[in-house]
């Protein structure tokens, strides 16, 4: 039997286990990538490794979430980033140069390679015919370090595209599509691998789009096969002689396929407050839009930009909307001035931002409130855009065009956009750019010599405290289903900076649903949280268990996880249980306490099924511990970090 694209990928990398889905098995990594609201934590773990120099074929740090400066702490973190990379032979891309998937797709990214990144939209890379999984910043510091990823073999399933995309659809409406489809919680455990004549159609920037879309389904990643359209992109790159061709076998195995006709595929948008609520723009035409945004890892391409130049030309935007774009890269920004793009934007009444994260994460440019913001981006939890009671829409660049334009939701089929060949002004822009913004690593010798610069906000990564043997835990909170990372552990303006300091940044978990939730987690010393299905969804934040940790959260207990934070709450020491009977969710209450006993026997031994009681309402409650052998030893040592000074692999 042949084998698909993601199957050869990992064969290639496999370093333990088979390809059996759903089995466990550990990958080698080529790349990595971090970014500076994570990177930070995964480099101090890094550092506490001990070792010289990153063993990894290319590490990058890249600068683009902070950006806002408001006081020192995102400068201190910029400067601890930029004199890490030079001591550890990592590169560094400044603040400026791009959102790190966009510049690292431009960059860095090879078709049969595997990319670690500690975001959760690192499948960008996909769009090369890359293996680019999302992972917690301890996970990327052990890769850094040589150590193999653990993940559970997925179930590969095919997404075949037939026809061409018409008119004002775009490759977002695709991606879009398949999440009205398979929801955000249907690609927990598999990998999206697109095929069919529809691929060859979508240049890279496209396939990009969907791949890093991908990650709103709770996929490990989604990828694209290498092919004539991902030669040329690199060869546009100076970096042709890198590309290799995969392609699925005729007679490769998909775990399932799903078949998506691009011809009659019609504009969608996501309405609040989440990426798969998902419907045709035409069914909710004339919403009146307050604020239109531009951008993101997703959409901000030259190929977008000059898509939503192609709708406002000669025209003014609407006067009720507030819009903004933020450049994926300087490159991108640079090609756009050469094509008149940029111009063009300016004239019609958008305002620029910087090319990094910025609205997308809260990092300004945040709605009026209750207002209705359309943007092209990838997530739209409550909150998120730092207007508690906002409106997020997301759509392809083209709806968002529209929307600025007539000031309410509108289908943009009604525009004829001309897609013109934009490759001599890309060439002009990579031209321009150059390497300027990048530093490369510098020699052992040289690097050794490099002192790290520690500001105050540098604090030191706190250690886990193992969980008792026989312990009694309060539910602190109960929770609904799809409970997000953005839920737990809040980005934006006023916490983002602190990423670097767990125990000022502990002091938000859940404050969206609790704000007093870190002083009775204080009070209670230990406690466990109580969630319904697809908890921990969204981003790869371990501060989302990291600091939970710091606050006594010992164990949680769900209908179901979502991959990534399900890692990092192992890595950090706290139980991931799940119910064996969902229905026993309804019998707890907040408040309740859980009783855990013969713990240690328990993961010794590896007994997934198990009964804990719950003393508030005398009744015992079947919980499963649905980890591999490895997580279950990591779990007992306390976390990774102790499990691996113990000796483990
Ligand atoms: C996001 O889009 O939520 C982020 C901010 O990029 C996160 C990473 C983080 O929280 O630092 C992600 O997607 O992993
Ligand atoms: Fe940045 Fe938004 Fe992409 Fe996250 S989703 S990496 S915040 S642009």
């Amino acid at each position: 039997m042949g084998y698909t694209v993601a199957e050869k990928i990992i064969k290639a990398h496999l370093i333990d286990g088979s390809l059996v889905q759903g089995s466990e098995i550990a990958i080698k990594i080529d790349q990595t990538l971090t970014q500076d609201a994570t990177g930070t934590m995964a480099y101090l773990q890094f550092e506490s490794m001990g070792l010289d120099r990153v063993q990894t074929e290319v590490s990058v740090s890249y600068v683009d979430h902070n950006t806002l400066q408001e006081d020192w702490k995102n400068m201190d973190d910029h400067r601890y980033l930029q004199s890490v990379a030079a001591r550890y032979g990592i590169w560094f891309s400044r603040p400026g140069n791009g959102i790190c998937h966009q510049v690292h797709l431009e960059r860095f990214g090879l078709p049969g390679k595997t990319l670690l990144g500690s975001d959760s939209h690192t499948p960008t890379g996909g769009g090369l015919g890359m293996l680019a999984i999302g992972a917690g910043g301890l996970d990327v510091a052990v890769a850094m370090g040589g150590g193999a990823f653990h993940l559970v073999m997925p179930h590969i399933v095919g997404v075949k595209l037939t026809g061409k995309l018409q008119g004002a659809t775009s490759a977002k409406d695709i991606i879009l599509e398949l999440l009205r489809r398979e929801t955000v919680k249907g690609g927990v455990g598999n990998i999206y691998e697109y095929f069919g004549e529809g691929v060859s159609s979508l240049s890279v920037t496209q396939r990009a789009t969907i791949c890093n879309m991908g990650a709103e389904l709770g996929a490990t990643t989604s990828l694209f096969p290498s092919d004539e359209k991902t030669r040329a992109f690199l060869e546009m790159r100076g970096r042709g002689s890198q590309w290799v061709p995969l392609q699925a076998d005729s007679d490769a195995h998909f775990s399932r396929i799903i078949e998506i006709h691009l011809d009659t595929l019609k504009p969608m948008i996501a309405q609040p407050h989440s990426p798969d609520n998902v419907v045709p723009v035409e069914s909710i035409a004339g919403i009146p839009v307050d604020q239109v945004v531009i951008g993101s890892c997703t959409n901000s391409s030259l190929e977008d930009l000059a898509a939503v130049a192609a709708i406002v030309k000669g025209k003014v935007i609407d006067p009720r909307v507030s819009a903004g774009i933020t450049p994926g890269s300087r490159t991108t920004l640079l090609a756009a001035e050469k094509a008149g793009i940029l111009g063009e934007l300016i004239r019609a009444g958008f305002r620029i931002l910087e090319s990094a994260c910025g609205p997308c994460i809260g990092m300004g440019f945040a709605p009026k409130s209750g207002g209705v913001s359309v943007r092209s981006f990838n997530r739209n939890f409550e909150g998120r855009s730092g207007t508690a009671d906002a409106k997020v829409y997301l759509s392809s660049p083209e709806t968002a065009a529209a929307a600025a334009l007539t000031g309410k939701i509108t289908d943009p089929s009604q525009f004829i956009i001309e897609r013109p060949n934009l490759d001599t002004y890309l060439l002009e822009g990579i031209a321009l750019a150059g390497d300027a913004m990048l530093i490369p690593p510098l020699a052992l010798e040289e690097a050794k010599k490099v002192v790290i610069e520690r500001g105050p906000n540098i604090k030191p990564c706190p250690s886990p405290v193992p969980i008792a043997d026989t312990v009694s835990l309060p539910v602190l909170l109960k929770t609904g289903d799809n409970i997000s990372t953005d839920d737990i552990m809040p980005a934006g303006a006023k916490v983002l900076p602190l990423r670097s300091n767990i125990p000022e940044i502990s002091k938000f978990v859940f404050t969206r649903l609790d704000p007093d939730f870190w002083k009775r987690a204080q009070e209670a010393g230990a406690c466990i949280i109580v969630g319904g299905s697809n908890y921990g969804q969204g981003s790869s934040r371990e501060h989302a268990a990291l600091a939970p940790m710091y606050l006594g959260v010992k164990a949680v207990l769900v209908k179901s996880f979502a991959r990534i934070h399900k890692a990092n709450l192992i890595n950090y020491g706290i139980l991931p249980l799940i119910f064996v009977n969902p229905e026993d969710y309804t019998t707890i209450d907040q408040q309740d306490i859980l009783e855990f006993t013969n713990l240690y026997n328990i993961l010794d031994r590896g007994e997934s099924t198990f009964e804990i009681f719950n003393t508030s309402k005398k009744q015992y409650i079947k919980v499963k511990l649905d980890v591999d052998e490895r997580s279950r030893h990591i779990l007992r040592a306390g976390g990774l970090v102790p499990y691996t000074r113990g000796g483990g692999k």
